[in-house]
């Protein structure tokens, strides 16, 4: 059985989500970041201290996108993750990395600065060019949109996975607005029924 250590609205949401399309069992241990003291199974598990991390028997792993790429490896074939040979691969490849290499991880400043900073050092320079530098990244997904419905093409894939992590994020706590094309892609992305659950199975509390 696959565990995922978790938080309810944190990028372990992406590994689920490939879970619950692939139709895969799993349990999900919920994490506090902002705990005083971490829960020192997960340490033994991630000694760096963040999430998410996933164990399968003997493999343990960290790092969302690649824990999305092991899954569709391991499990897979799966139509979330186009051949190399698909017509569709180079652009899957690059939204999949996109997603948290160059959108979500440009956020991380924008959210501590807003909710965890002390007040005088909310506004500051880093996280503006962070902000900044999101929204310039953002015109290739608002490009892409223009021409297909999805990512990589005509198919959802774990592209779309990735990408709308960094949406949501940059919507619900980076203060972005979203253009109408970039609401109605959401729309689509979220209106499946694997992420409907996959974010009940994140806010339903802890497997044992
Ligand atoms: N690049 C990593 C980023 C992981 C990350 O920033 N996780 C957040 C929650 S979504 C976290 O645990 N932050 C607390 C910390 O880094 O101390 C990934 O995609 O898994």
């Amino acid at each position: 059985m696959i565990t995922v250590w978790g938080g309810q609205t944190s990028r372990s949401i992406r590994v689920v989500w490939v879970l619950e399309e692939m139709g895969l069992p799993y349990r999900l241990k919920q994490v506090d970041m902002l705990a005083d003291e971490q829960d020192p199974a997960f340490l033994a598990v991630n000694p760096a201290n963040y999430i998410p991390a996933i164990q399968d028997g003997d493999v343990v792993m960290i790092e969302s996108i690649a824990i999305m790429e092991y899954l569709m490896a391991r499990y897979g074939p799966t139509p979330l993750a186009p051949a190399p040979h698909d017509p569709a691969f180079p652009a899957y490849q690059q939204f999949l990395h996109l997603g948290e290499a160059g959108l979500a991880t440009l956020l991380m400043p924008v959210v501590v600065s807003r909710f965890l900073a002390p007040a005088a050092e909310r506004e500051n320079w880093g996280a503006s060019w962070c902000l900044q530098a999101f929204q310039k990244r953002l015109k290739l997904v608002s490009g892409r949109l223009a021409v297909s419905p999805y990512l990589a093409g005509e198919m959802f894939t774990a592209a779309d996975i990735s990408v709308t992590y960094a949406l949501n994020l940059a919507q619900r706590n980076c203060g972005v607005t979203l253009g109408d094309a970039e609401q109605a892609y959401l729309a689509r992305t979220t209106g499946r029924d694997a992420y409907r659950r996959a974010m009940a199975r994140s806010f339903e509390g802890v497997d044992t």
